[in-house]
């Protein structure tokens, strides 16, 4: 069994442990165990830490890096923020002078970042290391039938010569997965454009953030989606919280499904809804579920 140091970051185990338990459940069928990070903080959020203080966001990021280091082991993670924040730290103290600083103020408390730990999000796992042959193989219940908008999220494709996730304007990894699960991924109008959420916005401008959610999801919704899905927890936070938000000030009646990538991953395996913690959203998921009976 191959062991990886997973970083929660705050918005899984806070607001959706169900995706800390589909990924867990779904990583272990391809015999890849998710440990636990014992201390780890805020990674710190890249658009808010990282745009007020480089030093400080890397840092912080270093410090929680060193943790998977003490262990021996890469790190993975199942947002892209904090993808974002620990990949890209990463790569920046490849730079010694920066490493040094960064190792100065980490000194302090008793620590070093040495950079020995590989930082990949939990997709890059899925597709390079487990494969989509062995991800086809383990369907038990293929999503026929479900058209799936895919929303990356801003942090998983730019800045594009770091993250190398294929092409940052037509990017495929997703939907490779979601094809190799049986489900049909759908192309609806300006699907790179952000949900709204990052940067702070939700929380200086909400209405702003939402106006960006309530655009996406109407583009969803004319392209006939049954579901959106994300590798991100915090796009996954604003699109299934986002809905409600905008129903209660438009006296709309939104309801589109919002799932992490890895809870459709389960279904597709044959863990149940309860199992993946899915039953929690704040907008029901059951039409889904229901849809999926049909088929
Ligand atoms: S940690 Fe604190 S706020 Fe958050 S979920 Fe993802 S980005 Fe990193
Ligand atoms: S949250 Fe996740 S990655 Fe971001 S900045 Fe624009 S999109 Fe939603
Ligand atoms: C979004 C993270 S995933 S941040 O708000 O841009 O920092």
């Amino acid at each position: 069994m191959q062991k990886y140091s997973y970083f929660l970051g705050c918005l899984t185990p806070n607001r959706y442990p169900g995706v800390e338990a589909a990924t867990i459940k779904v990583m272990k069928m391809f015999d890849i165990d998710l440990i636990e990070m014992k201390g780890a903080s805020c990674c710190p959020a890249p658009g808010v830490f990282g745009s007020f203080d480089l030093d400080t966001w890397m840092s912080i990021a270093a410090r929680n890096i060193s943790i998977a280091e003490e262990s021996g082991t890469d790190i993975t993670m199942t947002c892209n923020g904090c993808y974002g924040s620990l990949q890209e730290t990463h790569h920046l103290l490849e730079d010694p002078i920066k490493k040094e600083k960064v190792n100065k103020i980490l000194g302090k408390i008793g620590r070093e970042y040495k950079g020995t730990s590989k930082v990949r999000h939990v997709i890059e796992l899925l597709v390079e290391d487990v494969g989509l042959d062995r991800i086809r193989e383990a369907v038990v219940q293929p999503l026929t039938g479900i058209r799936v908008a895919i929303h990356y999220g801003c942090h998983f494709l730019k800045p594009s010569k770091v993250r190398h996730q294929g092409s940052a304007e037509t990017p495929h990894v997703l939907d490779d997965i979601m094809e190799a699960i049986g489900a049909e991924s759908i192309d609806y109008k300006d699907r790179n454009m952000c949900c709204g959420a990052g940067g702070g916005v939700r929380a200086a401008f909400k209405d702003v953030a939402l106006s960006f959610t309530k655009e996406k999801i109407d583009n969803i919704l004319e392209a006939k989606g049954d579901c959106i899905t994300t590798p991100c927890a915090f796009c996954l936070f604003q699109f299934d919280v986002g809905q409600n938000e905008i129903n209660e000030q438009l006296k709309t009646t939104y309801q589109v499904p919002v799932l992490y990538f890895t809870q459709l991953m389960g279904l597709a395996f044959g863990l149940s809804p309860e199992e993946l913690g899915i039953l929690h959203h704040k907008t029901p998921v059951q039409p889904l579920l229901d849809k999926l009976l049909t088929m």
